[in-house]
């Protein structure tokens, strides 16, 4: 089954002004991809800026947000206010949030569930440390992170996963080719067994850590790899030869 192909840009806590108005103009003057999902994930403070000047076929995800939709919860944001901006996406379990912030599977996986009840979309990301794959955990790792939200029964058809193996994030250590496939594989067979194979099929299982436009050609080949989630390459005229990687 064909998926279409899907870039993520997670600028992360970067940018002001002038250099997100530089990632905009380069971002317009490509023009985008028809055969190409993008979405970027400004910095809250920059949401509706990006929003309006991008053009409308290149969409804008939050970084996080919260499970509820209003209330006494300091610096959180929540989706039913990006959905009043009038965006689509957001991005849950990034590593930055498991590890930094200490975010566990089961307050992702409820922050999950009412993204996708207030019709946001979902970049769900799950990932191994280092000395989980050294331990030989990998597969353990990345199925517990999915589990908690097969246990709530999402609607798949809104939710992109995004394996992003925390050993390779902003390190310059990408996965190889044949690492990522390998456990983009176990991925869609786990959700063949635990969902369906419907779902199994459609869904879009993107990689990310360290993409650069060096390696995503060869990465963007495999069978398994969807796409990509990308963090400091996206905040330079590189990401534009990222989102073509496949062309
Ligand atoms: C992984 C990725 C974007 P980078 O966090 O989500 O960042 O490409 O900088 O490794």
């Amino acid at each position: 089954m064909s998926r279409k192909f899907f870039v993520g840009g997670n600028w992360k806590m970067n940018g002001d002004f002038a250099s997100v108005d530089g990632i905009i103009l380069f971002l317009n003057q490509s023009g985008g991809n028809d055969q190409v999902d993008i979405v970027v994930a400004p910095p809250a403070p920059y949401l509706t800026h990006v929003k309006a000047a991008l053009k409308n076929n290149i969409k804008v995800a939050a970084q996080n947000a919260y499970k509820v939709p209003k209330g006494a919860f300091t610096g959180e944001i929540s989706p039913a206010m990006i959905k009043d901006l009038g965006l689509e996406w957001v991005i849950l379990g990034h590593s930055e949030r498991r590890h930094v912030f200490g975010e566990s599977d089961a307050l992702i996986a409820e922050k999950t569930v009412h993204a996708l009840e207030s019709g946001i979309k979902v970049i769900f990301c799950i990932g191994e440390k280092l000395e989980e794959r050294e331990a030989g955990h990998t597969k353990d790792v990345n199925f517990r992170q999915l589990q908690a939200i097969v246990d709530k029964n999402v609607d798949w058809t809104n939710i992109v996963i995004a394996y992003e193996p925390v050993w390779a994030i902003g390190t310059g250590k990408t996965a190889s080719p044949e690492q990522a496939q390998e456990v983009h594989e176990w991925i869609r067979q786990f959700l063949r067994e635990k969902v369906s194979p419907a779902v199994a099929d459609s869904t879009r299982i993107i990689y990310g850590g360290s993409v650069t436009a060096e390696n995503a050609a060869d990465l963007g080949k495999r069978a398994d790899i969807d796409g990509f989630l990308v963090g400091g390459a996206s905040l330079k005229p590189d990401f534009v030869k990222i989102i073509n990687a496949r062309l």
